[in-house]
């Protein structure tokens, strides 16, 4: 099915390069090609919404999913409704010029309580060929999150579940949809494969995975960075830092927990054989290095105002004054239970957490000009779960007084009712993706190993669910084999969320992943590693390849060569168990 050769689809496209993108790029052009109705049961375009605009000359520089380009487009925006509801939801979509259409369509997605990413994602789509997607979601504008105003919550206590659901899933099943049948008739491909793929990270890397689970034949291939699996999970852990902080008593100057990110690269980096400033294993690093003995150590940080690299989330201060101490055994007890994950108050696992040698960001406090005191700041991500999704407040932060109360049991039952609240619509963990597989589809995974949003550690969790789950007779090294015939996850040495890391500057990224997948799809090259690059630092533009888990990188020679072992110690660092529910956690 999807074995068609190369060759032969390459020729049909060629019919297709009589016609330029003026020649395509009209109103009455795209009009004619809008699938109106009865194609999608229940859904109709609304055709007097379409609007049509060619764009010349335009350039992309620095981008972490694409390289750099310079292309003309179609831009076709429209909006449809789902019948019997009178809503509106808005796609937009980027067309390539009939000469640069290589039969491909590309979903887009968004980030945090976004759907989408703006313009951001759409030119990968143009610059390998493909017709590329986003959607509003129906939460009226592209600008608009699920939790703008009126989207999500009706009114206080009435959660507007369609848009739950248009943002759990079905808003993206329903743009493939219409997406791919646009580009079908505009470029009149008559029946000829169209290559359908998606590309997006953090939420929009379990937006991918919620199609994934779900529909067979959606894409035939689709990257999913750092993906917010396990929402409910996810989302409550980011306020497991603070109320570390709250339990154990102490906020530590942000400067202090930096020193302790800095020590812990600077021990860690070696480990991985090439001291380039980038903790390639921290894995190795959880087994070698013990963060006492960075109790003790000289910090130094000059005031600064809160756009500070440690600061993005200080509420309420306009400045911080200069830091400088000695970093505390509170100090260090506060870091080592962060990187330790949640358990609850008889003990027991609920959680995991982020990687040693990843920055505390959910851990940043702020500080109080009138006490002169540094202050637990509660995350704002994780107190919108509670408050907006589980209350159904309309509101994103807690009440004053509410975190006081709040303790590892109070997130462990957070995280047990949103999963059971949103298992159909958020949680997206259905761990059986036989119909994908079956339909032959792919999925390139990656993580940033020094991620301080989401924990690297859940993608492989997550891998290991669905290696486990799918191939429960096979070893592990035979069910490893496997899944990675079709679903391969690379972790990106010193990579943060979604993004290259200013702390560990010379860590490869992989800016490339859409080449890489179409290659794994439409030619059968299977990536063995993941092709990245130096994006910034002191080997800027050099080539490396990242390790497919469960393989992990070595180097030899003093950083000339690398090698991806197989190290039991290292693997069994990053297997959880969540006995704090009684259900499996996949
Ligand atoms: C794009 O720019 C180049 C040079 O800047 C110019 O020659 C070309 O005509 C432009 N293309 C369009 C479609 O405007
Ligand atoms: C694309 O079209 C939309 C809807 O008309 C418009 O808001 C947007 O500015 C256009 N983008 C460009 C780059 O022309
Ligand atoms: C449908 O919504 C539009 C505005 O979005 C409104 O003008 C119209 O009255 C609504 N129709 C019905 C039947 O509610
Ligand atoms: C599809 O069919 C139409 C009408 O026969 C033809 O003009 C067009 O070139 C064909 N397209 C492809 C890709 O074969
Ligand atoms: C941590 O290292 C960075 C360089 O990567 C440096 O800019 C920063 O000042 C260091 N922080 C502390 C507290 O030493
Ligand atoms: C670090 O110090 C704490 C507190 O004294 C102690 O409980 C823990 O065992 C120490 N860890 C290591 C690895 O020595
Ligand atoms: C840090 O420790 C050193 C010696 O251990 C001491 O001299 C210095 O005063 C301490 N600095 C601060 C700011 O407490
Ligand atoms: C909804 O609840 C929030 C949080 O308690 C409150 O701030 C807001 O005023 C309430 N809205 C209405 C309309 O009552
Ligand atoms: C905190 O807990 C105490 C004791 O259970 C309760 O009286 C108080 O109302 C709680 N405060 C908030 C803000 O929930
Ligand atoms: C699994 O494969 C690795 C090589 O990838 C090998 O080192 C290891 O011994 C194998 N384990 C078993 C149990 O065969
Ligand atoms: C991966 O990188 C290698 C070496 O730089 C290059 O030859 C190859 O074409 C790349 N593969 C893809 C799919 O981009
Ligand atoms: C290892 O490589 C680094 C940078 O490439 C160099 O500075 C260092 O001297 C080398 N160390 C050895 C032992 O060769
Ligand atoms: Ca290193």
């Amino acid at each position: 099915m999807r074995t068609t050769s190369s060759l032969a689809l390459a020729s049909t496209a060629m019919v297709v390069r009589a016609a330029s993108l003026s020649d395509i790029c009209t109103t009455s052009y795209v009009s004619a090609a809008l699938p109106v109705t009865g194609f999608y049961t229940g859904i109709t375009i609304n055709p007097d919404s379409l609007t049509v605009n060619a764009v010349a000359n335009t350039t992309v520089t620095g981008q972490d999913f694409f390289p750099d380009a310079t292309f003309d487009y179609c831009n076709v925006t429209f909006t449809y409704s789902h019948d019997g509801l009178n809503d509106s939801v808005t796609n937009n979509f980027w067309l390539p010029a009939p000469s640069k259409f290589q039969n491909r369509y590309l979903s887009t997605g968004g980030g945090g309580l976004a759907i989408n990413s703006g313009d951001n994602s759409l030119p990968a789509g143009i610059i390998y060929g493909a017709v590329a997607g986003k959607t509003d979601g129906g939460f009226g504008g592209f600008g608009n999150n699920l939790d703008a105003e009126g989207v999500m919550i009706l009114a206080n206590g009435t959660l507007n579940w369609h848009a739950v659901k248009m943002f759990g899933y079905q808003a993206h099943k329903e743009m493939s949809a219409i997406g791919k049948q646009l580009a079908k008739n505009v470029f009149s491909m008559n029946g000829t494969k169209l290559y359908a793929y998606y590309q997006a990270c953090s939420e929009g890397g379990r937006e991918g995975w919620s199609q994934v689970q779900r529909f067979a034949d959606e894409w035939d291939g689709a990257i999913t960075g750092a993906p917010a699996l396990r929402f409910a999970h996810q989302q409550v852990q980011h306020l497991y830092s603070g109320v570390v902080e709250k339990t154990i008593g102490y906020s530590p100057p942000p400067c202090e927990l930096e020193k302790i990110v800095n020590a812990t690269i600077a021990f860690c980096d070696p480990l991985d054989g090439k001291t380039d400033g980038v903790v390639a294993r921290t894995d190795l690093c959880k087994l070698q290095f013990n963060i006492n003995s960075t109790i003790g150590l000289p910090y130094y940080c000059a005031a600064s105002s809160p756009s500070g690299p440690f600061g993005k989330r200080q509420v309420g201060a306009a400045s911080t004054p200069a830091q400088n101490g000695n970093v505390t055994a509170q100090g260090v007890a506060v870091a080592s239970k962060i990187i330790d994950g949640l358990k609850d108050s008889t003990g027991k696992r609920a959680y995991l957490s982020y990687q040693p040698a990843a920055s505390f960001e959910d851990a940043t406090t702020s500080y109080n000009s009138a006490t002169g005191e540094w202050e637990v700041a509660v995350s704002g991500l994780g107190s919108e779960f509670p408050v907006r999704f589980l209350e159904e407040l309309d509101a994103d932060n807690f009440e004053a007084g509410q975190f006081a109360n709040v303790t590892y049991d109070t997130l462990r039952d957070w995280m047990f009712y949103g999963w059971q609240k949103f298992e159909e619509t958020l949680q997206t963990t259905w761990p059986d993706i036989t119909p994908f597989q079956q339909a032959g589809g792919k999925v390139l995974h990656f993580h940033g190993e020094s991620d301080n949003s989401i924990p690297t550690a859940s993608s492989v969790h997550w891998y290991e669910s669905v290696r486990s789950i799918m191939y429960p007779d096979l070893s592990f090294n035979e069910s490893t084999t496997a899944l990675n015939d079709w679903y391969r996850l690379f972790l990106v040495p010193g990579a943060a969320h979604c993004q290259p890391n200013s702390l560990q500057p010379n860590g490869p990224w992989p800016q490339t992943s859409l080449a890489v997948l179409i290659d794994w799809v439409e030619n059968g090259n299977s990536p063995e590693t993941l092709n990245a690059t130096v994006l910034q630092g002191d080997f800027k533009g050099q080539e490396q390849d990242i390790c497919s888990w469960p393989l992990r990188p070595m180097w030899s020679g003093n950083g000339t060569s690398m090698a991806c072992e197989y190290d039991q110690a290292s693997i069994d660092t990053w297997m959880y168990d969540f006995d704090a529910f009684k259900l499996p956690v996949y």
